[in-house]
């Protein structure tokens, strides 16, 4: 099968909300075809009418690597699609066995222009805000290998951004809880998101770069979540709080 194949069957599986076998158990491929896969499928989302609104980082904290058994960091891109109103629904129909999880999100005011170094990092951001990611992997029982869930744009599935507020380089120890209705399902530190936050973000532009993929004005950049991933169900309100960042919410329908 060609990579585009590859891409049509995942793209399908999103849309139809139906999930496929593990695509390297029969067809191996590479990690650099892995993101070519993604690329693809991305371009399908496209050419039905969504934008790139930005891009997202995974396995940047210890708890999501033992969790899913991957161990490198990943990236992907985030659609129009994708983006909840923040207090909105969630159409549990829509996908196949979704999680959430706790995360913050940068937006880029200015074009990046290729690698940044930490501390020249803030010129580029202009709001930092407590968000969720809804993830969704188009596997079957949400097992895959590395090049998998490159391939299947590292499951992103939607994400819910709270408020904006001013960047602060200090956010590497905010607490972070996700609350399901009124119960704690997790708890964790923006400090398990490779130290700091904004270390996500520089990886981002170490990433966007080499893969020729630059994060521009207006993207927003998701630092990967801090902890776990829950399952979530219909009628439930998906809420979470960061420690000076306020708070993102949605309920699942
Ligand atoms: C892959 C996505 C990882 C994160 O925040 O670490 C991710 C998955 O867990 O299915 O989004
Ligand atoms: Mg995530």
């Amino acid at each position: 099968m060609t990579l585009a194949q590859l891409s049509i069957i995942l793209d399908q599986a999103a849309l139809s909300a139906n999930a496929v076998p593990q695509l390297s158990l029969t067809h191996p491929f590479t990690l650099h075809d892995a993101y070519e896969i993604q690329r693809l499928a991305i371009q399908h989302r496209l050419d039905r009418g969504e934008k790139v609104i930005g891009l997202k980082m995974g396995f940047t904290s210890e708890a999501k690597m033992k969790q899913m058994g991957v161990h490198d960091m990943i990236w992907g891109r985030l659609t129009s699609g994708m983006m909840v109103e923040d207090g909105g629904q969630l159409n549990f129909s829509a996908f196949i066995h979704p999680r959430a999880e706790p995360e913050i999100c940068f937006r880029i005011c200015r074009d990046i222009p290729g690698e940044v170094a930490l501390k020249e990092l803030d010129q580029f951001v202009d709001g930092i805000a407590a968000a969720v990611e809804v993830i969704d992997s188009r596997f079957e029982n949400f097992k895959f290998s590395l090049e998998d869930v490159v391939a299947d744009n590292c499951s992103s599935a939607a994400l819910v951004v709270g408020p904006w507020h001013a960047p602060s380089r200090t956010i590497n120890d905010l607490s972070m809880i996700q609350l399901f209705d009124e119960q704690e399902v997790a708890r964790g530190s923006s400090a398990d998101i490779l130290g700091d936050p904004w270390k996500s973000l520089q990886a981002a532009t170490r990433l966007a770069t080499a893969y020729g993929e630059p994060i521009k004005a207006g993207y927003v950049v998701m630092a990967g979540a801090a902890t776990n991933a829950e399952f979530i169900k219909p009628n439930t309100r998906v809420t979470v709080k960061v420690e000076n960042l306020g708070q993102a919410s949605f309920k699942v329908v």
